[in-house]
């Protein structure tokens, strides 16, 4: 008789307690698995909430102890015993340290968050003869800190060495930015100063928690489906496609049916013989529907199910195991080859051919407990990515190889995702049993992932490189040659690591996922890894390093940029939230938000505060004295900050030969918890003024225009992004308008239709400003503001438009006044919008329902040109009355808003 394989959810009825400690050492119930410790005191009502006020502080002590989850469970009573059905634990990952006991016999020892792990229990349970009998499962959670310094101490010919972020997360194959940033025991250089104060990564709090943060079941069976893989193989001309199956088995099953449909209608059913543990059989595709990132086309997905039979023909009765995978067709590219006219080579991703400018954000996990994160909401955050037209996402390296509904997201919405191997900021050991660890993790889950069509490139580590290289410069450690490729003699030099990024990884990778590129680490490419030439950059001198303007972002380009950012306050509604319930919370009340003592807890970022306010001041009147100034200023500078990098770098993608910046990552889309950061919408999801400029910057069509001072006279450079696949002809007007009168002062049209050809940027051309403001005197430039019009030449309608204000701001004699803005609620056949206008240029006007938490725009925070009308519509406005609109601007010498009540 077969049986097919079994599943035996073990999720519920788990027990914890501390193991030795006095508070907590009776049982109590845990939550149903995946969960974690916080997330089960949390729940029982033992500890405050982590997020809110200071509490993080407060639940400091759950790291310095060790934690026991236990869970009694019976075995499939009704099965007999059969030595030829396997019956196996599977735990799909313990976090991280752990001794596994069943029925009091070990079993089990982790030392890796990142791994999953089976374990055969079937000899202990023919031994225990208690197949029907109550069997206990006990798991306990050791310290991992004080894991990592054992390790530490036994691997002292190591450097462990981090400028920043600590070092005993080096040692810890566990999610690095749950880690202590310094303390007095372990001090950190940063930049050359050393830091010994206590802090977590700079966007998220101290909280190392342990747990069984992913699945535990048990599964009996005669043969299982041990993984299936799909490589698929596109023709140039896109008429077919070769998909190569395989399917690996473990133990007895003679043949496997191989099923493979696209939207319900069948591809392909085949029968095939399975003649070793795994099994390859080719299939062509004629006319592939392929999949495209959304900016390209359709994200058509296939799947393909295998089914294990005992017998050829052989009926649902015979089948032992199935398994199933949604994967697409695509073939995607890095690009690096010689550019036209610079120096280096470019750095850029083809899909199906086609080059892309990659636009997008960073990743970071989407909260401090893993285990807590729902698909729902992975799928809100990947659909704000591309609400904001982002069309790839980073996974930075100091997180978790993202859960699966992750990347099912990122696959159904069509973003590509740069999956960095998970190692960041520091010089990482390379020991051997270190090495088996990183390989089995990197094997499982490079496997564990391998179909999903979004993943367009593995990458080493974050910033390890960037590590190694001011090691040397600022404390004389990390010396490595990079031109040592011997295996033994890099785990020996100061950078050991280099064996897992440019040896062991590729080497995997090549073997698992051959048509996936590979990238070393992230900065990478060059003379050193931050070379402007070659491969990607970190773009930090804005912000941490030599704390440029960001103003000079479009000179900080480099052939991709996959960090740059500028901190910003959260939603003041996230900010409420954040705030002790106990005490009034005023938007308005005077208060320094620079050192009020929750602003400054929600604001892990070295310097954050006055980073924020310096940026601030040299860019608008400032308000640090009240949270809705604070927040409002912080935002408006973040976000154009923001869109002046895009804009800029958008322009130097220029086609083909000529992709001199192929891509922009902003650091960072989301928060783990609600904090002040460098992310465009809150923890909530709630946008940030950054949100809408992001978007706009990376519409399909967009214009720019740049101010060239030279002594007196003003050059207007002028160009175009048309990234859609279709060549456009366009007209387009660039006007002038005087910011204190609303005066027009001059116009320029260009009716004689202009091509913008498609996938890339077209320079308009440049405009001498030789005009007059009446007759005696040249204008100050700073009292005029641009605005640019581009209009299909079919039809003239508008397809875009910029407006462009003398920076910094702060010199910009604004004379916008709650008089000169008008708003109103009309309802639409699509819906309400609010109208704007406005008789004088307005910077930054930024709309809030106050009392509503459900209202999504369609757009915000615009700036206005007198006469136009604007329109953003919106949804989720609730029906009652009273409903009041406070709308945000930046005046000469200050925000200012006002309340409009509909
Ligand atoms: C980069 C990242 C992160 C960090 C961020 C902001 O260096 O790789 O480690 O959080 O900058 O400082």
């Amino acid at each position: 008789m077969v049986i097919a394989k079994k599943t035996l959810s073990l999720s519920e009825g788990w027990k914890y307690r501390e193991s030795n400690g006095t508070v907590l050492h009776d049982w109590q119930d845990a939550q149903s698995l995946p969960t974690s410790v916080h997330l089960d005191l949390l729940a029982n009502h033992a500890i405050p909430d982590p997020f809110q006020a200071k509490n993080e502080e407060l639940v400091k002590w759950i790291a310095t102890r060790t934690w026991i989850y236990e869970k009694h469970f019976t075995i499939f009573p009704q099965e007999p015993t059969n030595k030829s059905r396997k019956l196996v634990l599977v735990f799909e990952g313990l976090d991280t340290y752990t001794t596994v006991k069943l029925d009091g016999k070990a079993i089990l020892e982790t030392d890796n968050m990142f791994l999953s792990h089976r374990v055969d229990i079937t000899e202990h349970l023919v031994n225990t003869k208690a197949v029907d009998a109550m069997h206990t499962l006990q798991i306990t959670f050791h310290n991992a800190e004080q894991k990592a310094a054992e390790k530490m101490e036994k691997h002292s010919e190591y450097s462990w060495f981090s400028f920043h972020f600590g070092n005993k997360r080096l040692a810890v194959r566990k999610a690095q930015y749950h880690f202590v940033r310094g303390s007095a025991m372990d001090p950190v250089l940063i930049l050359g100063k050393m830091i010994d104060d206590i802090q977590g990564w700079d966007w998220g709090p101290i909280l190392i928690d342990c747990g069984p943060w992913k699945p535990i079941y048990l599964e009996t069976y005669e043969a299982r489906v041990a993984d299936l893989s799909i490589r698929t193989q596109l023709d140039l001309d896109h008429q077919q496609a070769v998909l190569r199956v395989s399917v690996e088995v473990e133990g007895k099953a003679s043949f496997a049916r191989i099923d493979v449909e696209i939207d319900g209608t069948r591809v392909e059913s085949r029968i095939i013989t399975l003649d070793s543990q795994k099994t390859t059989t080719a299939i062509r595709i004629r006319n592939p529907k392929l999949w495209w990132p959304w900016t390209l086309g359709d994200q058509n997905l296939y799947t393909v199910r295998t089914t294990l039979l005992s017998h050829e023909n052989c009926s649902a009765k015979d089948e032992l195991d199935s398994l199933e995978k949604k994967f697409g067709i695509r073939k995607i590219d890095l690009v690096r080859q010689p550019l036209q006219g610079q120096e280096g080579a470019s750095f850029f991703f083809r899909v199906n051919g086609v080059p892309i400018f990659a636009a997008g954000s960073c990743w970071v996990p989407i909260d401090s407990f893993t285990s807590r994160a729902t698909p729902e909401k992975y799928h809100s955050w990947i659909k704000l990515a591309k609400d904001t037209n982002q069309v790839m996402i980073r996974i930075w390296g100091g997180g978790i190889y993202e859960h699966d509904a992750f990347f099912d997201a990122c696959d159904e919405l069509g973003i590509l995702v740069w999956h960095d191997f998970m190692f960041a900021c520091g010089i990482y050991p390379a020991y051997p049993s270190f090495e088996e660890s990183v390989i089995s993790e990197v094997r499982q889950n490079v496997s564990r992932l391998r179909h999903h069509p979004s993943i367009a490139v593995w990458c080493g580590n974050n910033e390890d490189y960037a590590i190694a290289h001011l090691a040397q410069i600022h404390a004389g450690k990390a010396e490595y040659d990079p031109t040592e490729m011997d295996p033994e003699r890099i785990r020996e030099s100061g950078f050991p690591a280099r064996l897992f990024y440019e040896i062991r990884l590729p080497e995997i990778c090549k073997e698992l996922i051959p048509d996936i590129p590979y990238w070393p680490g992230s900065p990478f490419g060059g003379s050193f890894c931050n070379d402007t030439t070659v491969g990607d950059i970190h773009q930090w001198h804005v912000w941490h390093l030599d704390k440029f303007p960001y103003q000079d972002y479009p000179k900080l380009s480099g052939r991709m940029i996959t960090e740059f950012g500028l901190q910003s306050a959260p939603h003041w509604k996230t900010v409420k939230q954040y705030f002790p319930a106990d005490q009034p919370f005023c938007l308005d009340k005077k208060q320094d938000c620079a050192t009020d003592e929750y602003m400054v807890w929600h604001n892990k970022g070295k310097d954050g505060p006055e980073n924020i306010a310096n940026y601030a001041k040299n860019n608008i009147p400032f308000d640090g004295q009240s949270l809705r100034g604070y927040i409002y200023c912080s935002q408006l500078v973040q976000a154009e900050g923001l869109s002046t990098a895009f804009r800029g770098w958008r322009r130097l993608w220029q086609g083909p030969g000529r992709e001199y910046c192929a891509g922009a990552l902003v650091w960072q889309l989301n928060d783990c918890w609600p904090v002040t950061s460098w992310s465009i919408a809150d923890h909530e999801l709630r946008p940030k003024l950054a949100y809408w400029t992001v978007k706009r910057e990376n519409q399909p069509i967009t214009a720019g225009i740049a101010r060239v001072l030279n002594n007196d006279s003003l050059t207007l450079e002028t160009w175009a992004c048309n990234m859609t696949m279709q060549q456009l002809c366009v007209i387009y007007e660039i006007q002038a308008w005087h910011v204190k009168t609303g005066q027009r002062i001059w116009a320029q049209k260009v009716f004689s239709p202009t091509t913008l050809d498609p996938n890339r940027s077209t320079e308009l051309g440049k405009v001498e400003c030789s005009f007059k403001l009446g007759e005696e005197k040249q204008f100050e430039w700073n009292n005029l503001m641009f605005s640019i019009h581009l209009s299909s030449a079919s039809d003239s309608s508008v397809i875009t438009r910029y407006v462009n204000f003398h920076e910094p701001l702060k010199e910009v004699p604004f004379s916008s006044q709650e008089e000169h803005i008008k708003a109103q609620l009309v309802e639409q056949e699509t819906g309400p919008v609010i109208e704007l206008t406005a008789s004088v240029p307005m910077k930054g006007v930024y709309l809030d329902f106050e009392g509503e938490d459900k209202v999504d725009w369609d757009d915000n925070g615009v700036d206005l040109v007198p006469g136009e009308t604007i329109k953003l519509g919106f949804t989720g406005l609730s029906d009652g009355k009273d409903r009041k609109l406070r709308i945000y601007w930046l005046g000469e010498t200050g925000w200012q808003s006002k309340i409009i009540g509909f």
